[in-house]
């Protein structure tokens, strides 16, 4: 018995690091429908989805929590680089706030922050600027401004 439950461990693990595996190898060649759910895309083991309606930052997150996700994360260059490519270089709510404290920035899950700021930002230009967007770089602006949004989940 404890064999069998080991055995199936091992085979549940294994398949789940195959298809990611197959899925990041094999992403061009998978059929669109397989990537986009519900609005959902699929790329590089995360999940994303991409607004079709713009809102101020904390409603956005609203959004992206009531669905099991968050506000994306910008961990690299390459998520970065694939983001502006899926938004056509649209402006995009991220989940980015320096709200806790003024000139701390905190991503949602309170994990490091890889910089990808554009010139002369964060710079509060009309006054609190606590919240972040994603057009090619970085910018800090009012988070009552609205704008499309970015979820990712696992
Ligand atoms: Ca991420
Ligand atoms: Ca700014």
């Amino acid at each position: 018995m404890i064999f069998r439950g080991v055995l199936v461990k091992w085979v549940s693990f294994f398949g789940l690091f195959c298809s990611c595996y197959m899925l990041q190898k094999h992403l061009v060649s998978i059929p669109r429908y397989l990537h986009i759910k519900n609005g959902w895309i699929y790329y590089q083991c995360r999940f994303y989805y991409m607004s079709t309606e713009t809102k101020s930052w904390t409603e956005s997150r609203r959004y992206c929590t009531e669905r099991g996700a968050d506000l994306i994360i910008i961990n690299n260059r390459l998520e970065q680089e694939y983001i502006t490519r899926v938004t056509n270089a649209n402006i995009v709510w991220i989940g980015l706030t320096d709200s806790d404290k003024d000139g701390v920035w905190k991503w949602v899950d309170g994990s490091a922050l890889n910089s990808f700021w554009g010139p002369n930002e964060p710079n509060s230009r009309v006054g609190d600027e606590d919240c972040v967007i994603s057009h090619y770089s970085w910018a800090d602006f009012p988070c009552n401004y609205t704008f499309a949004w970015i979820c990712e989940r696992n």
